[in-house]
Protein backbone atom coordinates (compact mmCIF):
# COMPACT_ATOMS: atom_id res chain seq x y z
CA UNK A 1 0.00 0.00 0.00
CA UNK A 2 1.54 3.08 -0.99
CA UNK A 3 -0.10 6.55 1.03
CA UNK A 4 0.10 9.59 -0.91
CA UNK A 5 -0.52 10.49 -3.85
CA UNK A 6 1.40 13.02 -5.14
CA UNK A 7 5.29 13.95 -6.44
CA UNK A 8 6.87 10.81 -3.53
CA UNK A 9 3.63 8.55 -4.44
CA UNK A 10 3.53 8.63 -8.13
CA UNK A 11 6.68 6.90 -8.90
CA UNK A 12 6.66 4.74 -5.96
CA UNK A 13 3.79 3.07 -7.81
CA UNK A 14 5.91 2.63 -10.97
CA UNK A 15 8.99 1.55 -9.18
CA UNK A 16 6.71 -1.24 -7.41
CA UNK A 17 4.46 -1.73 -10.32
CA UNK A 18 8.09 -2.77 -11.97
CA UNK A 19 9.20 -4.96 -9.41
CA UNK A 20 5.90 -6.96 -9.51
CA UNK A 21 3.97 -6.17 -6.54
CA UNK A 22 0.25 -5.62 -6.30
CA UNK A 23 -0.22 -1.95 -5.48
CA UNK A 24 -2.87 -0.37 -3.67
CA UNK A 25 -2.99 3.47 -3.55
CA UNK A 26 -4.72 5.78 -1.10
CA UNK A 27 -4.87 9.32 -0.46
CA UNK A 28 -7.34 11.82 1.85
CA UNK A 29 -8.20 13.95 -1.76
CA UNK A 30 -10.79 12.97 -3.73
CA UNK A 31 -10.18 11.12 -7.60
CA UNK A 32 -10.72 14.91 -8.78
CA UNK A 33 -8.26 16.30 -7.22
CA UNK A 34 -5.86 14.00 -8.01
CA UNK A 35 -6.67 14.07 -11.72
CA UNK A 36 -2.96 15.06 -12.68
CA UNK A 37 -1.41 11.96 -10.64
CA UNK A 38 -3.83 9.35 -11.92
CA UNK A 39 -3.47 10.39 -15.62
CA UNK A 40 0.19 9.90 -14.84
CA UNK A 41 -0.37 6.40 -14.10
CA UNK A 42 -2.88 5.18 -17.16
CA UNK A 43 -1.99 1.79 -18.15
CA UNK A 44 -0.87 0.17 -14.49
CA UNK A 45 -2.68 -2.02 -12.36
CA UNK A 46 -3.59 -0.11 -9.13
CA UNK A 47 -6.15 -0.35 -6.59
CA UNK A 48 -7.46 3.15 -5.40
CA UNK A 49 -8.84 4.46 -2.31
CA UNK A 50 -9.43 7.80 -2.61
CA UNK A 51 -10.47 10.65 -0.86
CA UNK A 52 -10.45 9.43 2.79
CA UNK A 53 -8.16 7.08 4.86
CA UNK A 54 -9.44 4.14 5.80
CA UNK A 55 -11.24 3.93 9.36
CA UNK A 56 -10.74 0.25 9.42
CA UNK A 57 -8.20 -2.02 7.54
CA UNK A 58 -10.89 -4.45 7.18
CA UNK A 59 -12.37 -2.29 3.79
CA UNK A 60 -8.98 -3.62 2.53
CA UNK A 61 -7.47 -6.66 1.35
CA UNK A 62 -4.16 -8.25 2.81
CA UNK A 63 -1.28 -5.68 3.24
CA UNK A 64 2.52 -7.02 3.34
CA UNK A 65 4.01 -3.60 3.56
CA UNK A 66 3.28 0.36 3.77
CA UNK A 67 5.06 2.68 2.12
CA UNK A 68 4.30 6.34 3.35
CA UNK A 69 5.15 9.76 1.35
CA UNK A 70 6.55 12.21 3.50
CA UNK A 71 3.87 14.56 4.77
CA UNK A 72 1.55 11.74 6.13
CA UNK A 73 1.85 11.85 9.98
CA UNK A 74 2.70 8.97 11.65
CA UNK A 75 -0.02 9.75 14.54
CA UNK A 76 -3.26 9.98 12.47
CA UNK A 77 -5.74 7.02 12.79
CA UNK A 78 -4.96 5.18 9.78
CA UNK A 79 -1.64 4.83 10.54
CA UNK A 80 -1.75 4.41 14.24
CA UNK A 81 -4.23 1.53 12.93
CA UNK A 82 -1.67 -0.33 10.67
CA UNK A 83 1.01 0.17 13.39
CA UNK A 84 -1.41 -1.86 15.74
CA UNK A 85 -1.69 -4.38 13.56
CA UNK A 86 2.19 -4.34 12.95
CA UNK A 87 2.26 -3.93 9.17
CA UNK A 88 5.43 -2.80 7.84
CA UNK A 89 5.56 0.83 7.66
CA UNK A 90 8.65 2.27 5.26
CA UNK A 91 9.34 5.94 4.33
CA UNK A 92 9.82 6.44 0.29
CA UNK A 93 13.69 7.12 1.10
CA UNK A 94 13.62 3.75 3.11
CA UNK A 95 12.16 1.69 -0.36
CA UNK A 96 14.86 3.68 -1.86
CA UNK A 97 17.83 2.86 0.00
CA UNK A 98 16.55 -0.63 -0.30
CA UNK A 99 16.54 -0.78 -4.26
CA UNK A 100 19.97 1.42 -5.20
CA UNK A 101 23.22 0.26 -5.66
CA UNK A 102 24.66 3.70 -5.21
CA UNK A 103 26.45 6.00 -2.45
CA UNK A 104 23.90 8.09 -0.43
CA UNK A 105 25.47 11.43 0.49
CA UNK A 106 22.55 12.69 2.85
CA UNK A 107 22.04 15.97 3.79
CA UNK A 108 19.56 17.52 6.99
CA UNK A 109 19.21 20.70 8.77
CA UNK A 110 16.59 23.10 9.77
CA UNK A 111 17.74 25.16 6.89
CA UNK A 112 20.44 25.35 4.20
CA UNK A 113 19.89 21.56 2.72
CA UNK A 114 18.59 22.51 -0.43
CA UNK A 115 21.49 24.77 -1.16
CA UNK A 116 24.04 22.40 0.30
CA UNK A 117 22.53 19.24 -1.70
CA UNK A 118 22.35 21.26 -5.37
CA UNK A 119 25.76 22.50 -4.53
CA UNK A 120 27.70 19.57 -3.68
CA UNK A 121 25.73 18.11 -7.13
CA UNK A 122 27.41 20.70 -9.12
CA UNK A 123 30.60 19.46 -7.20
CA UNK A 124 30.36 16.29 -7.91
CA UNK A 125 29.08 16.72 -11.58
CA UNK A 126 32.37 18.79 -12.04
CA UNK A 127 34.15 15.96 -10.58
CA UNK A 128 32.49 13.78 -13.06
CA UNK A 129 30.94 11.72 -10.71
CA UNK A 130 28.03 10.03 -12.11
CA UNK A 131 25.46 12.25 -9.99
CA UNK A 132 21.65 12.14 -9.20
CA UNK A 133 20.27 15.24 -6.93
CA UNK A 134 17.30 13.88 -5.27
CA UNK A 135 14.90 13.64 -1.91
CA UNK A 136 13.08 16.64 -0.15
CA UNK A 137 14.86 19.12 -2.98
CA UNK A 138 11.81 17.98 -5.04
CA UNK A 139 13.17 14.89 -6.94
CA UNK A 140 11.69 11.36 -5.01
CA UNK A 141 14.99 9.31 -4.16
CA UNK A 142 12.84 6.45 -5.52
CA UNK A 143 12.80 7.40 -9.17
CA UNK A 144 16.61 7.54 -9.76
CA UNK A 145 16.83 3.92 -7.23
CA UNK A 146 16.59 1.30 -10.00
CA UNK A 147 18.73 3.15 -12.53
CA UNK A 148 21.32 4.04 -9.97
CA UNK A 149 24.58 2.16 -10.62
CA UNK A 150 27.19 1.04 -7.86
CA UNK A 151 29.79 3.67 -9.20
CA UNK A 152 26.95 6.25 -9.02
CA UNK A 153 26.43 8.90 -6.17
CA UNK A 154 23.26 10.06 -5.01
CA UNK A 155 23.07 13.36 -3.39
CA UNK A 156 20.10 13.60 -1.19
CA UNK A 157 18.01 16.16 0.78
CA UNK A 158 16.79 14.24 3.90
CA UNK A 159 13.71 16.47 6.00
CA UNK A 160 12.64 15.31 9.37
CA UNK A 161 9.62 13.87 8.15
CA UNK A 162 11.49 11.27 5.54
CA UNK A 163 13.82 10.39 8.59
CA UNK A 164 10.94 9.42 10.55
CA UNK A 165 10.16 6.28 8.64
CA UNK A 166 13.66 5.02 8.14
CA UNK A 167 14.48 1.38 9.50
CA UNK A 168 17.87 0.48 8.04
CA UNK A 169 19.11 3.50 5.49
CA UNK A 170 22.60 4.14 5.79
CA UNK A 171 23.93 6.83 3.92
CA UNK A 172 28.12 6.87 3.18
CA UNK A 173 27.90 10.61 4.59
CA UNK A 174 25.34 12.05 6.30
CA UNK A 175 25.43 15.58 7.10
CA UNK A 176 23.70 17.71 9.72
CA UNK A 177 24.16 21.30 9.06
CA UNK A 178 21.96 23.42 11.93
CA UNK A 179 18.88 22.47 14.42
CA UNK A 180 16.34 25.04 15.29
CA UNK A 181 12.58 25.15 15.96
CA UNK A 182 10.67 23.81 12.95
CA UNK A 183 7.93 22.12 12.02
CA UNK A 184 6.71 21.44 15.72
CA UNK A 185 3.06 21.34 14.64
CA UNK A 186 3.81 17.71 13.07
CA UNK A 187 6.66 16.28 15.95
CA UNK A 188 5.01 18.26 18.87
CA UNK A 189 7.80 18.53 20.54
CA UNK A 190 11.55 19.77 19.73
CA UNK A 191 12.56 16.34 21.61
CA UNK A 192 10.81 14.15 18.58
CA UNK A 193 12.62 16.96 16.27
CA UNK A 194 15.76 16.30 16.99
CA UNK A 195 15.21 12.48 17.60
CA UNK A 196 13.65 12.38 13.65
CA UNK A 197 16.80 14.37 12.31
CA UNK A 198 19.37 12.41 14.73
CA UNK A 199 17.80 9.13 13.02
CA UNK A 200 19.96 9.65 9.94
CA UNK A 201 23.30 8.63 11.83
CA UNK A 202 21.72 5.49 13.19
CA UNK A 203 22.86 2.76 11.07
CA UNK A 204 26.09 4.58 10.12
CA UNK A 205 29.32 2.84 11.29
CA UNK A 206 33.18 3.22 11.43
CA UNK A 207 32.90 3.17 7.77
CA UNK A 208 30.91 6.33 7.40
CA UNK A 209 31.29 9.47 7.68
CA UNK A 210 29.42 12.26 9.33
CA UNK A 211 29.90 15.84 8.41
CA UNK A 212 29.05 17.80 11.63
CA UNK A 213 28.58 21.89 11.73
CA UNK A 214 31.02 22.61 14.90
CA UNK A 215 29.44 25.85 15.45
CA UNK A 216 25.66 24.23 16.48
CA UNK A 217 26.05 23.61 20.10
CA UNK A 218 22.99 21.59 19.52
CA UNK A 219 24.39 19.53 16.59
CA UNK A 220 27.53 19.41 18.79
CA UNK A 221 25.94 17.62 21.25
CA UNK A 222 23.55 15.34 18.86
CA UNK A 223 26.57 14.07 17.47
CA UNK A 224 28.73 12.41 20.75
CA UNK A 225 26.68 9.27 19.55
CA UNK A 226 27.63 8.75 16.55
CA UNK A 227 29.87 6.12 15.65
CA UNK A 228 30.73 7.16 12.15
CA UNK A 229 34.00 9.01 11.09
CA UNK A 230 33.00 13.07 12.14
CA UNK A 231 34.53 15.95 9.86
CA UNK A 232 33.62 18.96 12.05
CA UNK A 233 33.32 22.07 10.13
CA UNK A 234 33.52 25.55 11.68
CA UNK A 235 32.80 29.41 10.18
CA UNK A 236 33.92 30.78 13.16
CA UNK A 237 36.68 28.42 14.82
CA UNK A 238 40.16 26.96 13.77
CA UNK A 239 39.55 23.88 14.34
CA UNK A 240 42.58 21.14 15.32
CA UNK A 241 41.13 19.02 12.28
CA UNK A 242 38.29 19.95 9.56
CA UNK A 243 36.68 21.94 7.60
CA UNK A 244 37.64 25.75 9.01
CA UNK A 245 37.72 30.19 8.11
CA UNK A 246 40.95 31.30 8.11
CA UNK A 247 42.89 34.46 7.25
CA UNK A 248 39.12 35.07 5.02
CA UNK A 249 40.33 31.59 3.12
CA UNK A 250 38.26 28.02 3.54
CA UNK A 251 40.84 26.25 5.21
CA UNK A 252 41.12 22.54 4.73
CA UNK A 253 42.98 20.54 7.60
CA UNK A 254 43.53 17.95 8.47
CA UNK A 255 47.64 15.78 7.79
CA UNK A 256 48.21 18.12 5.56
CA UNK A 257 46.73 22.00 5.35
CA UNK A 258 45.26 23.91 1.97
CA UNK A 259 43.67 26.84 1.33
CA UNK A 260 40.61 26.16 -1.20
CA UNK A 261 39.15 29.50 -1.77
CA UNK A 262 38.74 33.19 -0.13
CA UNK A 263 35.47 33.74 1.10
CA UNK A 264 34.71 36.68 -0.91
CA UNK A 265 35.60 34.88 -3.97
CA UNK A 266 32.63 32.12 -3.04
CA UNK A 267 28.96 33.31 -5.18
CA UNK A 268 26.19 32.23 -2.89
CA UNK A 269 26.16 35.11 -0.02
CA UNK A 270 25.65 35.40 3.42
CA UNK A 271 27.29 34.30 6.67
CA UNK A 272 24.90 30.94 6.23
CA UNK A 273 25.52 29.97 2.94
CA UNK A 274 29.36 30.44 3.86
CA UNK A 275 28.27 27.54 6.51
CA UNK A 276 26.12 25.70 3.71
CA UNK A 277 30.07 25.81 1.79
CA UNK A 278 32.19 25.05 4.58
CA UNK A 279 30.22 21.65 4.64
CA UNK A 280 30.42 20.83 0.84
CA UNK A 281 33.67 21.10 1.25
CA UNK A 282 33.80 19.04 3.27
CA UNK A 283 31.53 16.36 1.95
CA UNK A 284 33.99 17.23 -1.16
CA UNK A 285 37.10 16.02 0.63
CA UNK A 286 35.98 13.08 2.04
CA UNK A 287 35.00 11.93 -1.70
CA UNK A 288 38.75 12.85 -3.19
CA UNK A 289 37.64 16.01 -5.37
CA UNK A 290 40.15 18.07 -5.92
CA UNK A 291 40.37 21.98 -4.48
CA UNK A 292 40.32 23.50 -8.19
CA UNK A 293 36.82 21.72 -8.83
CA UNK A 294 35.76 23.14 -4.97
CA UNK A 295 36.67 26.13 -5.43
CA UNK A 296 35.82 26.53 -8.99
CA UNK A 297 32.17 25.53 -8.75
CA UNK A 298 31.83 27.90 -5.16
CA UNK A 299 32.66 30.97 -7.54
CA UNK A 300 30.19 29.96 -10.46
CA UNK A 301 27.10 28.15 -8.51
CA UNK A 302 24.18 31.01 -8.28
CA UNK A 303 22.46 28.92 -5.59
CA UNK A 304 18.91 27.42 -6.05
CA UNK A 305 15.36 29.31 -6.99
CA UNK A 306 13.32 30.88 -4.46
CA UNK A 307 16.49 30.83 -1.80
CA UNK A 308 17.35 34.82 -2.23
CA UNK A 309 16.31 35.04 -5.94
CA UNK A 310 16.72 38.32 -7.06
CA UNK A 311 14.00 38.98 -9.21
CA UNK A 312 13.78 42.32 -10.49
CA UNK A 313 14.68 46.02 -10.00
CA UNK A 314 11.75 48.42 -10.57
CA UNK A 315 12.25 52.01 -10.46
CA UNK A 316 14.98 51.45 -8.18
CA UNK A 317 13.42 48.82 -6.09
CA UNK A 318 14.40 45.28 -5.68
CA UNK A 319 11.90 42.26 -5.53
CA UNK A 320 13.63 39.38 -4.14
CA UNK A 321 12.09 35.64 -3.85
CA UNK A 322 12.43 34.48 -0.89
CA UNK A 323 9.65 31.47 -0.65
CA UNK A 324 11.77 28.84 0.63
CA UNK A 325 12.19 30.87 3.90
CA UNK A 326 9.54 28.43 5.35
CA UNK A 327 10.50 29.00 9.31
CA UNK A 328 11.64 32.25 11.42
CA UNK A 329 15.48 31.27 11.05
CA UNK A 330 15.34 30.70 7.27
CA UNK A 331 13.92 34.37 7.14
CA UNK A 332 16.20 35.48 9.67
CA UNK A 333 19.09 34.51 7.52
CA UNK A 334 17.83 35.97 4.90
CA UNK A 335 17.26 39.42 6.52
CA UNK A 336 20.83 39.17 7.41
CA UNK A 337 22.01 38.53 3.93
CA UNK A 338 20.16 41.58 2.39
CA UNK A 339 21.06 45.40 2.19
CA UNK A 340 18.55 47.63 4.25
CA UNK A 341 16.14 49.63 4.18
CA UNK A 342 13.77 46.37 3.68
CA UNK A 343 10.29 46.20 3.14
CA UNK A 344 8.97 42.57 4.26
CA UNK A 345 6.61 40.58 3.29
CA UNK A 346 5.53 37.36 5.94
CA UNK A 347 3.18 35.03 6.46
CA UNK A 348 1.97 31.71 5.73
CA UNK A 349 0.56 28.41 7.39
CA UNK A 350 1.09 28.06 11.06
CA UNK A 351 3.15 25.69 12.24
CA UNK A 352 2.82 26.08 15.98
CA UNK A 353 6.33 28.43 16.25
CA UNK A 354 6.73 31.72 17.73
CA UNK A 355 8.07 34.54 15.94
CA UNK A 356 9.17 37.29 18.80
CA UNK A 357 12.87 36.35 17.89
CA UNK A 358 12.43 36.41 14.60
CA UNK A 359 11.19 40.33 15.07
CA UNK A 360 14.02 40.82 17.31
CA UNK A 361 16.54 40.01 14.27
CA UNK A 362 15.03 42.94 12.05
CA UNK A 363 17.80 45.09 14.10
CA UNK A 364 16.97 48.13 12.42
CA UNK A 365 17.17 46.38 8.41
CA UNK A 366 13.47 46.04 8.63
CA UNK A 367 12.05 49.26 7.68
CA UNK A 368 8.20 48.16 7.61
CA UNK A 369 6.56 44.50 7.44
CA UNK A 370 3.41 43.09 5.56
CA UNK A 371 1.76 39.97 7.00
CA UNK A 372 -0.97 37.53 5.33
CA UNK A 373 -2.30 34.34 5.84
CA UNK A 374 -2.98 32.29 8.52
CA UNK A 375 -0.24 33.58 10.56
CA UNK A 376 -1.14 37.13 9.98
CA UNK A 377 -2.50 37.77 13.63
CA UNK A 378 0.51 35.69 15.06
CA UNK A 379 3.02 37.81 13.48
CA UNK A 380 1.31 41.04 13.63
CA UNK A 381 1.40 40.85 17.29
CA UNK A 382 4.44 39.64 17.80
CA UNK A 383 5.60 42.38 16.07
CA UNK A 384 3.92 44.84 18.83
CA UNK A 385 4.59 43.43 21.61
CA UNK A 386 8.17 43.83 20.49
CA UNK A 387 7.75 47.45 19.76
CA UNK A 388 7.43 47.44 15.67
CA UNK A 389 4.95 49.26 15.10
CA UNK A 390 5.46 49.60 11.38
CA UNK A 391 3.74 46.22 10.39
CA UNK A 392 0.07 45.97 8.38
CA UNK A 393 -2.19 43.02 7.53
CA UNK A 394 -3.03 42.32 4.21
CA UNK A 395 -5.21 40.01 2.46
CA UNK A 396 -3.19 37.74 0.71
CA UNK A 397 0.28 37.86 -1.11
CA UNK A 398 -1.20 40.21 -4.55
CA UNK A 399 -2.17 42.50 -2.09
CA UNK A 400 0.89 42.53 -0.12
CA UNK A 401 3.44 42.86 -3.26
CA UNK A 402 1.38 45.69 -4.41
CA UNK A 403 1.35 47.82 -0.99
CA UNK A 404 5.08 46.98 -0.59
CA UNK A 405 5.86 48.86 -4.19
CA UNK A 406 3.32 51.58 -3.12
CA UNK A 407 5.04 52.11 0.09
CA UNK A 408 8.50 51.96 -1.27
CA UNK A 409 11.09 54.76 -2.67
CA UNK A 410 13.97 54.24 -4.69
CA UNK A 411 16.65 52.07 -2.84
CA UNK A 412 14.73 49.63 -0.77
CA UNK A 413 14.64 46.20 -0.77
CA UNK A 414 10.99 44.18 -1.41
CA UNK A 415 12.29 40.68 0.61
CA UNK A 416 9.39 38.09 0.32
CA UNK A 417 10.80 35.36 3.01
CA UNK A 418 7.40 34.21 4.86
CA UNK A 419 8.84 32.29 8.05
CA UNK A 420 6.09 30.40 7.28
CA UNK A 421 5.11 27.07 5.22
CA UNK A 422 3.07 27.83 2.40
CA UNK A 423 0.10 25.04 2.31
CA UNK A 424 -2.35 27.52 3.61
CA UNK A 425 -2.96 28.73 0.44
CA UNK A 426 -0.48 26.73 -1.96
CA UNK A 427 0.44 23.45 -2.85
CA UNK A 428 4.15 23.98 -2.05
CA UNK A 429 6.27 27.18 -1.67
CA UNK A 430 8.09 26.45 -5.33
CA UNK A 431 4.36 27.74 -6.02
CA UNK A 432 3.96 30.42 -3.78
CA UNK A 433 7.63 31.27 -5.01
CA UNK A 434 5.96 31.54 -8.80
CA UNK A 435 2.56 33.59 -7.81
CA UNK A 436 5.06 36.27 -6.31
CA UNK A 437 7.52 36.43 -9.26
CA UNK A 438 4.18 36.76 -11.39
CA UNK A 439 3.08 39.97 -9.29
CA UNK A 440 6.21 41.33 -9.62
CA UNK A 441 6.36 41.32 -13.51
CA UNK A 442 2.46 42.26 -13.25
CA UNK A 443 3.94 45.23 -11.85
CA UNK A 444 6.19 45.51 -14.35
CA UNK A 445 4.55 44.78 -17.24
CA UNK A 446 1.73 47.73 -15.76
CA UNK A 447 4.62 50.22 -16.02
CA UNK A 448 5.38 49.13 -19.54
CA UNK A 449 1.77 50.08 -20.38
CA UNK A 450 1.88 53.20 -18.68
CA UNK A 451 4.73 54.38 -20.63
CA UNK A 452 3.49 53.24 -23.83
CA UNK A 453 -0.11 55.08 -23.62
N1 LIG B 1 -1.96 13.18 2.20
C1 LIG B 1 -2.84 12.24 2.74
N2 LIG B 1 -3.01 12.23 4.10
C2 LIG B 1 -2.38 13.10 4.93
C3 LIG B 1 -1.48 14.05 4.37
C4 LIG B 1 -1.31 14.05 2.99
O1 LIG B 1 -3.44 11.43 2.01
O2 LIG B 1 -2.61 13.05 6.15
C5 LIG B 1 -1.77 13.18 0.75
C6 LIG B 1 -2.15 14.50 0.11
O3 LIG B 1 -3.52 14.56 -0.19
C7 LIG B 1 -1.28 14.53 -1.13
C8 LIG B 1 -0.08 13.67 -0.75
O4 LIG B 1 -0.39 13.03 0.46
O5 LIG B 1 -1.91 14.00 -2.28
C9 LIG B 1 1.09 14.58 -0.54
O6 LIG B 1 2.21 13.87 -0.07
P1 LIG B 1 3.40 14.68 0.60
O7 LIG B 1 2.84 15.70 1.53
O8 LIG B 1 4.38 13.71 1.15
O9 LIG B 1 3.99 15.52 -0.61
P2 LIG B 1 4.78 15.13 -1.93
O10 LIG B 1 4.16 15.89 -3.02
O11 LIG B 1 4.94 13.67 -2.08
O12 LIG B 1 6.21 15.84 -1.63
C10 LIG B 1 7.10 15.28 -0.69
C11 LIG B 1 7.66 16.40 0.20
N3 LIG B 1 6.57 17.08 0.91
C12 LIG B 1 6.51 17.11 2.24
O13 LIG B 1 7.35 16.65 2.95
C13 LIG B 1 5.31 17.79 2.83
C14 LIG B 1 8.43 17.41 -0.65
O14 LIG B 1 9.05 18.34 0.23
C15 LIG B 1 9.52 16.69 -1.42
O15 LIG B 1 10.14 17.59 -2.32
C16 LIG B 1 8.93 15.52 -2.22
O16 LIG B 1 8.17 14.65 -1.36
C17 LIG B 1 10.02 14.66 -2.87
O17 LIG B 1 10.81 14.03 -1.91
C18 LIG B 1 8.53 19.67 0.22
C19 LIG B 1 8.51 20.23 1.63
O18 LIG B 1 7.89 21.26 1.82
C20 LIG B 1 9.44 20.56 -0.61
N4 LIG B 1 9.18 19.61 2.61
C21 LIG B 1 9.23 20.09 3.97
C22 LIG B 1 10.24 21.22 4.14
O19 LIG B 1 11.19 21.31 3.33
O20 LIG B 1 10.11 21.98 5.11
C23 LIG B 1 9.61 18.94 4.89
Amino acid sequence: MIIGLAVTGVPLVKVLNKLGAKVVVNDMKSREKLEESILELEGYKIEYILGKHPTSLDEIGHIDLVVVSPGIPLEIPFMKNIINNQIEIIGEIELAYRLTKASIVAITGTNGKTTTTALIGEIFKKANFKTHVVGNIGVPAISKALESKPEDVMVMEVSSFQLETIVEFRPKISVLLNVTPDHLDRHKTMQNYKNAKANIFNKQNSDDYAVINFDDPLVREMSKKITAKKVFFSRKKILNEGIYVEDDHIVISFEKKARVIQIDKIKILGKHNLENALAATAIAYIMGVKDSIIKSTLETFEGVKHRLEFIDDIKGVKFINDSKGTNPCASIKAIESVKKPIILIAGGMDKGGEFREFIKAFAGKVSSMLVYGETADKLYCAALEEGFIKVQKVCGLEKAVHTAFKNSTSGDTILFSPACASWDMYANFEKRGEHFKEIVSSIRGALIEEKKS
